[in-house]
């Protein structure tokens, strides 16, 4: 089955690391079969050989024997932690008979997978695609979605579609974006460069991280006001002339309706809502004037998960149109693919399937014109499984996902999947979802295994590859392999004619001029020797108009504004908090709390807190605090310090696990999913994502837990 690694004592293979999703270039040293030394790929000038903390703990989770080690089979009720030791062809049989059914009695489209997306998801979407299901699904209502909306809105691009030019800015400004810690390797080094190189940095943020601390401005900001901002700095350019006119005239549609639309909202008013001095904010506008449009205003992802982030990430794409920062260096970049650079594309193993009869289960791209049908909206899957509205869906495959931690509300999600036929976990660890699955599939590791190609898209397009270094540890399988596998037993092996990894690359390959063999010497090839950055007077924006639109004529289709008016959070109510929630540089969500290295350089989260909160209730710091809200109760230590905003206090997410098979994360810390009640099912209806930070709750001084940990 999969390709042999080489056999060599000792050899260095240049893969992409699998710790997070950011799946960065490495070099993998391997001795006598096993992983010694993992590091950046230094062929990869961005990247040279940094690797993050998570990065290097790719080993601890090689060798960990707390991953689920062969498949498993349910035999309590779900959630129970009861299971039998399944072979791979009972595992998969057991699969398979239930598909059949379904497929039988309510065709492929009951059938919906969700990943965590990214470059190797042709995988995952062909094999929906053979089984005649179009419900495919990824992460990012909690994740991206509402900039996503928000990008396709004004510039008919995705978020993905346009890139950042870190390393030649002069003025970047991060919406909340914590670059430092939430980071990708190459991208945080790019960031110190410019900051070197004299760049200057805004960063706006409740709570001061690593980034505020390198930052030339930092703005401790109200939670969930930041749209106030945006629009603020909006309002400050356009009155005082300091846009770019050339460019708008050039490109925009609906401007006279936003210079309408921004008059009230001045910089004075925006230092009520938002606690942001005035004179800061004028400031701010003037340099980003001067330095436009070598200057980058990132929408992040968060801009806050809050009522009215969608707004707020169109605002900030706005400002990035007033400041003309499109294709400039040190601004924002068009993303090229291999089509943009006249090359041909890697060939979708879905190319010659037949698409899917049924509509998305979502309605995006149908009911849901504005919404983008590729990954669609999970929280809709959910609703579809509780109502059967407007169709079934009765099996479920998490893969590479954990919703049961990465959506909001697991009590409520357990609810609804107990309708499911099936729920299927893929995994190299045991997660919360696979858990409470029917049947747990672990992947082989990162290390172990190879991948489809992938396309990496930037300013110099490539192919990618991720290579098998290690041969597999316990009775683990390749994802490749397990898709292929259930599409023959379920009959339509024509679609998934693959006996080997390989087979898939020839395919993916065809028509390229690419051999797989050009990968051996630095894990990708490149499509083009020189950055290509396009004609500024000529960008293809792909809205309907071919314009950026600020008034979107898609959102005026579907009764949505594109400029809606401003609307105050209220302030929590004495005693009450705003939880929010973010990551550390150790940790990628609650997928690494159990490796072992990790674990031990942060096993726990605590309580950020304010000084001044924090003595009207009695706290010092690293007391224990007690967290209540929604019928939930954690108990973990208090961080009291001035670099948070009084009506917030914060967790770091992917804590509070339940599964007593990972020893050494269950039960520690406070999951902020478990506190997020009645925001399953309240997306946002404009920009899909899901209202994270609407939500309060109550702290006080607490006794320590037993055991005191
Ligand atoms: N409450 C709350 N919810 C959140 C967030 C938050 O901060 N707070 N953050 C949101 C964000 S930004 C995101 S992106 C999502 C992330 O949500 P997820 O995508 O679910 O999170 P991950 O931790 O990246 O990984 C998911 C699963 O993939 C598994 N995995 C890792 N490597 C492999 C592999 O090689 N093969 C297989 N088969 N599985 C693998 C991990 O063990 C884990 O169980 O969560 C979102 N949800
Ligand atoms: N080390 C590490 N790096 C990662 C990840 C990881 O798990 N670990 N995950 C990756 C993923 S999937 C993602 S999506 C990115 C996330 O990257 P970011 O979005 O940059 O990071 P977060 O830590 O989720 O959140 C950033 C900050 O948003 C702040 N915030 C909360 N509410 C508000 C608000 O109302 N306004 C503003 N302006 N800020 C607010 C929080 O205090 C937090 O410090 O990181 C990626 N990189
Ligand atoms: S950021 Fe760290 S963990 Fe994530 S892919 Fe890069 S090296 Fe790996
Ligand atoms: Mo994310």
């Amino acid at each position: 089955m999969a390709t042999s690694p080489a056999t060599a004592e000792r050899k260095k293979v240049y893969s992409i690391c699998g710790m997070c999703a950011v799946r960065c270039p490495i070099e993998v040293e391997v001795e006598h079969g096993r992983v010694v030394w993992i590091q950046g790929n230094p062929h990869d000038k961005g990247m040279g050989t940094s690797l993050c903390a998570k990065g290097s703990a790719g080993i601890a989770l090689e060798y960990d024997t707390e991953r689920p080690q062969h498949p498993m089979i349910r035999t309590g009720e779900r959630g129970a932690g009861q299971w039998r030791r399944a072979s791979w062809d009972e595992a998969l049989d057991f699969i398979a008979e239930k598909l059949l059914k379904i497929i039988d009695e309510d065709g492929g489209q009951a059938i919906a997978l969700s990943d965590r997306g990214g470059p190797f998801n042709d995988l995952t979407k062909s094999f929906l695609k053979s089984l005649g299901s179009p419900n495919y699904f990824n992460h990012d209502v909690t994740c991206g979605r509402n900039t996503h909306h928000a990008s396709r809105s004004i510039l008919g691009l995705g978020r993905t579609g346009t890139g950042y030019d870190i390393k030649n800015t002069k003025h970047i400004v991060l919406f909340g974006r914590n670059m430092l810690e939430s980071f990708k390797v190459k991208e945080a080094k790019q960031l110190i460069d410019a900051l070197d190189a004299g760049a200057k940095m805004t960063y706006i943020d409740p709570r001061a991280t690593l980034t505020a601390a390198k930052a030339t401005r930092y703005w401790r900001i109200r939670p969930n006001t930041e749209y106030a901002l945006a629009l603020a700095l909006a309002n400050h350019l356009i009155k005082n002339n300091l846009y770019d006119a050339e460019f708008v005239r050039h490109y925009c549609t609906g401007f006279e309706e936003l210079v309408d639309f921004i008059q009230p909202y001045t910089p004075e008013w925006a230092e009520q809502e938002t606690g942001v001095p005035a004179d800061e904010i004028k400031q701010a506008a003037v340099e980003l004037s001067q330095d436009k449009p070598h200057v980058i205003i990132h929408p992040g992802w968060m801009t806050a998960r809050h009522r009215q982030s969608f707004y707020t990430s169109r605002m900030v794409y706005v400002l990035n149109v007033l400041l003309g920062a499109f294709e400039a260096k040190g601004g924002l970049f068009l993303v090229k693919d291999p089509g943009a650079v006249g090359k041909k594309g890697l060939k979708s193993l879905g190319a010659d399937i037949p698409a899917p009869e049924a509509k998305r289960v979502d309605g995006a791209g149908w009911k849901l014109k504005h919404i983008d049908p590729g990954p669609g909206l999970l929280n809709l899957m959910y609703q579809a499984i509780d109502t059967g509205d407007p169709y079934p869906i009765r099996a479920y495959f998490a893969y590479r996902h954990d919703p049961l931690l990465a959506l909001p509300d697991p009590e409520e999600q357990k609810r609804i999947l107990a309708k499911v036929d099936l729920l299927v976990s893929i995994d190299v660890n045991y997660s919360e979802t696979a858990w409470f699955a029917d049947v747990i599939l672990p992947e082989a590791t990162y290390l172990e295994r190879s991948n489809i190609l992938a396309t990496e898209k930037g300013l110099k397009p490539a192919f990618r590859v991720r290579h098998q270094a290690v041969e597999p540890l316990y009775d683990s399988r390749p994802a490749w392999w397990i898709f292929t596998e259930l599409v023959k037993l379920v009959g339509r092996g024509e679609y998934f004619p693959y006996e080997d990894i390989t087979d898939m690359w020839d395919h993916q390959l065809q028509g390229t001029g690419v051999k797989i063999e050009d990968f051996a010497a630095k894990g990708s090839v490149g499509l083009v020797t020189d950055p290509v950055w396009l004609d500024r007077d000529e960008l293809p924006f792909k809205t309907p108009s071919g314009r950026i639109e600020l008034v979107s004529s898609v959102l005026t289709e579907a009764g949505f504004p594109s400029l809606a008016p401003y609307e105050s959070p209220p302030a929590p109510v004495p005693g009450e908090f705003r939880l929010l929630f973010g990551r550390t540089g150790v940790h990628a969500h609650g997928q690494s709390i159990n490796n072992p290295y990790l674990n031990e350089i942060m096993p726990t989260n605590v309580l950020w807190i304010n000084t001044a909160k924090a003595k009207e209730l009695g706290l010092a710091d690293g007391d224990w605090v007690e967290v209540t809200g929604h019928g939930e109760k954690a108990t973990v230590r208090a961080n009291v310090t001035d670099f948070i905003h009084p009506e917030a206090v914060f967790a770091l997410h992917g804590f509070g696990r339940s599964v007593p098979a990972q020893t050494r994360a269950y039960n520690r810390g406070l999951g902020d999913h478990r506190f997020q009640k009645g925001l399953l099912l309240d997306g946002c209806p404009v920009g899909g994502g899901l209202k994270l930070t609407e939500c309060l709750v109550k702290v006080k001084k607490a006794q320590p837990p037993a055991g005191g940990k």
